[in-house]
């Protein structure tokens, strides 16, 4: 029989980070709100959670890692909102924020969960942030608690 290795969504002993960017703060805080309500709904107790406001999408792999590193957490969410029609260098910020955020998972060693939404207009991002296609932010959450338990179930 092999053996396999599954993540449950128990997320009653582990403690979660959350960034997230203040940038498109009316999108955010709407991805934040899903995960939170994702861990709750999951067992997770509130004084397991830490919150880090950042400026923007860009400062959010900075923030994860020094989170990541302190030890005393066992998975960062990562969330924010990176709209085309804001911003001329959509492209080099969804690249940098992209990147960044699975190098501090990889270098770490601690999952990384990635809960940015990018779109090309506000409608879109509202769509993702808790209306017509879910809350990016709640699925960021769920991969979180199924993360933490699958690296935890390989130590
Ligand atoms: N940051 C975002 O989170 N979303 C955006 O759409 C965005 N736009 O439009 O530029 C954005 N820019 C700010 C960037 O993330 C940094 O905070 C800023 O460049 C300072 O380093």
């Amino acid at each position: 029989m092999p053996r396999v290795h599954e993540g449950k969504l128990d997320a009653s002993s582990r403690r979660f980070a959350i960034v997230v960017s203040r940038f498109n703060s009316l999108i955010t805080a709407r991805l934040l709100d899903g995960a939170l309500d994702c861990l709750r709904r999951h067992g997770c107790p509130e004084d397991n959670v830490e919150i880090a406001w950042v400026p923007g999408a860009f400062e959010l792999p900075m923030t994860a890692k020094r989170l990541a590193v302190t030890g005393r957490f066992d998975v960062v969410i990562c969330l924010g909102a990176i709209i085309r029609s804001a911003t001329p260098h959509f492209d080099f910020v969804a690249a940098e924020t992209a990147r960044g955020i699975a190098s501090v998972g990889l270098d770490s060693g601690v999952p990384v969960t990635f809960g940015v939404i990018t779109t090309d207009d506000v409608e879109q991002a509202i769509e993702r942030a808790g209306t017509l296609s879910g809350n990016r932010g709640w699925d960021a959450a769920a991969n979180a608690i199924e993360m933490a338990n699958l690296l935890s179930d390989m130590t």
